[in-house]
């Protein structure tokens, strides 16, 4: 008989022999080859909405469950429905809607993993990085990069709540995590509110002040009233691009690379009606609405993005959006990460 037929007596002795493999821990490629090298992104994540007004109810009832100094972090983590149970909401990437009520610490801490916030709903929170606050105002986009020391803290009278999104699948993917907490819950003050964003936000540098590429921004906030004030100003003046609307991506303004080197964020304008044509790419992408309303279609469903709504897109899911009303989607994805490997690709349809 033939030993490499594929009938069954071939299908039972290919299936001892892996058993047998199996005791020195090995297994065959070629079982599993189409799944490891596939044509495309066959990526395990799902497309996956969740709306603001559902969820925050269940972000407040942690309120009274658990304090932020207890839980260090008080934070839901949105899960990937295709990916539950691993923290993550893409393959690479974390989000998590993060509470902090009025009187409360987070405590300063610091860690490999670098973070962004987007300042959602309530007034009244700061975070403090390296020594400096900012005051968190809605759509204002804050980073923490890798081991800079972070507290955030609510000296105001309204819960605040904000998206994070760290790399913490991708440094969990490389074991190269850590952590330490400091002595004291808060950091000390060191520099003005606003002293990093003069510093190293307005076109300018310090003289002596040069950065290597993977170097993170010292530009730790990029204020929504400026994002908001460029888009506007770029939307009043020309075209929408036919994939994109009016969209820029934020930058350390030192080296014109991602703010992280982890994650890319952007930030664009679709006018009132317009609609995106589909495109892809193979960066899974977190999207908040802003601003305004707008339908996104993925893969040919369609759903409703209404403010502080978080959308993903897993890789290689063609999509579009259409606009209602004028509409501001912040989005941060894995890209620099993917272009410093020479993997990223995009396909404008
Ligand atoms: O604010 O430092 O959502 O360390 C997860 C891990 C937030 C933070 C998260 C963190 C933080």
């Amino acid at each position: 008989m033939n030993s490499r037929n594929t009938g069954l007596d071939s299908q039972l002795s290919r299936k001892a022999y892996y058993d047998r493999i199996g005791v020195d821990n090995m297994t065959p490629l070629w079982e599993v080859l189409g799944a490891l090298v596939p044509h495309s992104p066959k990526s395990p994540a799902v497309a996956h909405l969740w709306k603001y007004a559902d969820v925050r109810q269940r972000v407040m009832e942690a309120g009274t469950l658990i304090s932020a100094a207890e839980a260090e972090r008080r934070v839901l983590i949105l899960e990937n429905p295709g990916l539950r149970g691993q923290s993550c909401i893409t393959q690479s990437l974390y989000a998590g809607l993060q509470l902090i009520m009025p009187g409360e610490v987070a405590p300063a801490h610091r860690h490999t993993q670098s973070a962004l916030r987007l300042v959602l709903d309530g007034e009244g929170a700061y975070t403090a990085v390296d020594g400096e606050r900012t005051t968190m105002r809605r759509g204002d986009f804050i980073i923490t990069p890798a081991w800079t020391w972070h507290d955030h803290g609510n000296p105001g009278d309204q819960p605040v709540v904000w998206l994070d999104g760290l790399d913490i699948p991708i440094v969990r993917f490389l074991d190269a995590g850590f952590a330490e907490k400091s002595d004291s819950n808060y950091q000390a003050v060191v520099r003005p509110e606003g002293d990093a964003l003069a510093r190293y936000g307005a076109n300018m540098v310090p003289v002596d002040f040069y950065q290597q590429p993977a170097e993170p921004t010292k530009v730790f906030v990029y204020p929504w009233e400026r994002t908001l004030a460029s888009l506007k100003s770029i939307a009043a003046g020309s075209e929408p691009d036919a994939h994109f609307g009016h969209k820029q991506r934020y930058v350390n303004p030192a080296t014109g690379r991602s703010p992280m080197p982890t994650i890319a964020a952007f930030s664009q304008l679709l006018p009132a009606g317009f609609e995106t044509r589909p495109y892809r790419c193979t960066d899974g992408t977190v999207y908040v609405c802003l601003s305004g309303k707008a339908e996104a279609s993925i893969e040919g469903k369609t759903v409703r993005l209404d403010e502080n709504d978080v959308m993903v897109v897993p890789s290689w899911h063609s999509h579009q959006f259409r606009a209602g009303p004028d509409t501001v989607l912040f989005s941060y994805s894995d890209r620099p990460v993917q272009q410093a490997l020479g993997l990223w690709r995009e396909h404008r349809a």
